[in-house]
């Protein structure tokens, strides 16, 4: 039976990005994408299927939903495990690893970037040491590999990522200095954005930036 596969996305959502970089990763490119009108209008079957959180992405698998980024790269890893070398690492204490910074990560950085968002001047220079210091921890728990998963682009790589299309905005309207202050990080993204699975499916900073400015206005954050 041929798969029949939905992506329920929102263009700039990098919780999106991660899906359509683990299904590109996998070979998996014949799918169809729903846009959702998330400011204005979220559509019917959305609410259908994540009546939960009505929240993008949910990935739609032979009828089948599946909610959550994080587990849908990780549904995609397990369906499609022939397809190519697993994301998640073989290794169960890397694999708990793995999970581990991906969990702190998205509790974490989802409260920094609220802040960013949220205020109208510069913010101060000790919420821009607490954000560097975070993206910092990153660069340790990555140290020398090429990648979070080691030699091969993991389940970690695909959950960081897709927010380095936001980077030229934090350092443009919150004059944050990721790429002086991270430079192994930036290394690593970079490095990331030579993959087709990563390149392919990033939003352009600059339209991520003017998302950002309109949001601000619209927020009155501006
Ligand atoms: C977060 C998804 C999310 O925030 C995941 O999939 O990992 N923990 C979830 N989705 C946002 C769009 S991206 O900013 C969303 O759908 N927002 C709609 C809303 O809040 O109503």
């Amino acid at each position: 039976m041929t798969d029949e596969l939905k992506l329920l996305d929102y263009w700039a959502s990098p919780y999106a990005v991660r899906v359509k970089i683990a299904l590109k990763e996998k070979g998996i490119t014949d799918y169809e994408i729903q846009q959702e009108d998330l400011l204005n209008a979220k559509s019917q079957l959305l609410f259908e299927i994540n009546p939960v959180y009505k929240m993008i992405p949910v990935l739609i698998h032979n009828g089948k939903p599946v909610c959550e980024s994080l587990l849908i790269v990780e549904y995609i890893d397990e369906i499609w495990k022939e397809n190519s070398p697993g994301l998640l690492p073989v290794d169960p204490y890397q694999r708990a690893r793995a999970r581990f910074w991906t969990d702190y990560f998205d509790k974490t950085f989802i409260t920094f970037i609220s802040k960013l968002w949220s205020q109208r001047d510069e913010i101060q220079q000790d919420e821009k040491n607490d954000f560097i210091n975070f993206l910092k921890l990153f660069e340790e728990e990555l140290g020398d590999k090429p990648y979070f998963g080691g030699n091969n682009f993991g389940y970690l790589d695909v959950a960081l990522i897709p927010n380095y299309s936001w980077f030229y905005s934090y350092e443009t309207c919150t004059k944050l200095s990721i790429v002086s202050d991270c430079p192994q990080l930036i290394a690593w993204a970079k490095r990331c954005m030579e993959r087709d699975s990563v390149k392919s499916s990033m939003p352009n900073e600059l339209k991520i930036y003017e998302y950002v400015h309109d949001l601000k206005e619209r927020f009155g954050t501006i």
